[in-house]
């Protein structure tokens, strides 16, 4: 009688998630592995500082045991991660099974661990006997893709329970030929489309093949990097204008192409950009600090854009968000982060979205592309001198999270607050001894 009380009191305290929601944390293959001598960024890499170089990265390609364990001890009941295509197939048509069988190894590991585990096919890497040949803008870049994921899925298979073809296609786009911080950068609008046009064709072959008689019926989808937009002025028709134009390009276009092959949309959500109009084009003005609070990258903390593009985006299929995360050395901020956004993600849900899970970016801190080492998303920090993986506060606060399912009503108090790593730890050491 009494226990029953006191669950009915934690429950209306807490704001819940819907049974069964997927709990876990992403990574990619290149950003952790380490060793990854076959792929574009590996070449390109050697002609940077060394501490711009992935080099060993965190090592996980060793260490995968420990990594995942450590997710399975903070309750996470689910994990995203990437297969690297250049250790499987380095040159063209010839496949490594040692590689495709370290994969299994690997998953069955996850599998052992009772963790949902959903895959990601393609995360930026191309093996570099196909960069050589013109990487994503090759006409045939679509069909090799195909060929790969034709041979490892009947391998991989059985361990997986989500495809994700191809990740954040526009960032690929935006970073290659927009900003051109990445290789094979250049200025060309053809190489532009073809590469866009190559990705989406890429995604429906899969997803087709994903789901014929020789593949095992895995729901199938992507992940896309989604924006929230917004005037600068409420009431100005060219910035209302720009956000829709934003929106359409951004957000919906690439679902547009790929459209009926979709069993879920796979939402990463980083960014929310005011349009202003000043000259011809509205443009993006960033807001800072002291009025904003921003990452280590200066990328504006925005919960309530990740309500917006949930509810813009909400439709028939379910949706996962593949990547949330902020980039900080200052763990505190990490804490308030997590609240704050899954806080929208409860609103959202209530508000009568499918959102079935979340993924936090990322488990371990890890190679950010162009930047190195030097942005630190981790759950769990990783010191690269020594590979020693620590366990961050804001690791512990998620797993409290996630052991209630759903944000208890004490944790709201992080949000105006500076929180102490022992406070944090005080917490997680006072929760029932199943959860930790
Ligand atoms: O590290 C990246 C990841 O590879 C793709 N999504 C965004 C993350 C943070 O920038």
């Amino acid at each position: 009688m009494h226990k029953t009380h006191l669950k009915e009191k934690h429950d209306h305290q807490t704001l819940k998630f819907p049974q069964g929601f997927l709990w876990g944390a992403a990574t990619s293959a290149h950003q952790v592995e380490g060793g990854n001598i076959y792929n574009d960024w590996w070449k390109w890499e050697q002609d940077r500082p060394p501490h711009l170089r992935s080099g060993a990265a965190c090592d996980q390609y060793n260490r995968y045991r420990e990594d995942f364990e450590m997710a399975k001890d903070l309750n996470h009941n689910a994990h995203r991660l990437s297969i690297e295509w250049s250790r499987i197939e380095p040159r063209e048509g010839e496949f490594n099974l040692a590689e495709i069988e370290h994969y299994v190894k690997l998953l069955k590991h996850l599998k052992s661990l009772n963790m949902t585990v959903m895959l990601t096919l393609w995360h930026f890497t191309l093996p570099g006997w196909l960069a050589d040949c013109g990487g994503w803008e090759n006409f045939k870049a679509p069909f090799y893709f195909e060929r790969f994921v034709k041979k490892i899925a009947p391998e991989l298979g059985e361990y997986v329970d989500f495809w994700v073809t191809i990740n954040e296609p526009g960032v690929y786009i935006y970073e290659t030929y927009i900003e051109r911080v990445w290789p094979h950068s250049k200025k060309s609008l053809i190489g532009q489309i073809k590469t866009y046009l190559n990705l989406a064709s890429a995604h429906r072959k899969t997803y087709r093949f994903l789901h014929s008689k020789n593949a095992l019926g895995k729901p199938v989808g992507m992940a896309q990097n989604i924006m929230s937009f917004e005037p600068y002025h409420k009431h100005s028709i060219m910035e209302q204008l720009a956000v829709v134009v934003n929106d359409i390009f951004t957000n919906h276009l690439f679902y547009f192409l790929t459209r009926g092959t979709h069993d879920f949309l796979g939402i990463n959500y980083y960014f929310h950009a005011r349009l202003k109009h000043q000259g011809l084009i509205p443009q993006k003005v960033d807001f800072s600090p002291p009025t904003h609070e921003v990452s280590d990258l200066g990328w504006e903390i925005y919960p309530e854009g990740l309500f917006d593009v949930l509810s813009d985006l909400s439709d028939d299929v379910p949706i996962y968000i593949t990547e949330c995360g902020i980039a900080s050395t200052n763990d505190d901020r990490r804490n308030r982060f997590l609240v704050a956004y899954l806080q929208e993600v409860v609103r959202a849900i209530k508000s009568g979205v499918n959102v079935r899970g979340f993924f936090y970016w990322s488990l371990i801190d890890n190679f950010e592309w162009h930047l190195g080492f030097t942005p630190r998303f981790g759950l769990i920090e990783v010191d690269y001198e020594t590979q020693k993986r620590h366990i961050r506060p804001s690791a512990l606060t998620f797993a409290e999270i996630i052991a209630a399912n759903g944000i208890p009503h004490t944790l709201m108090r992080f949000l105006g607050h500076t929180v102490t790593s022992e406070e944090v730890l005080k917490r997680f050491q006072k929760m029932e001894p199943q959860h930790k």
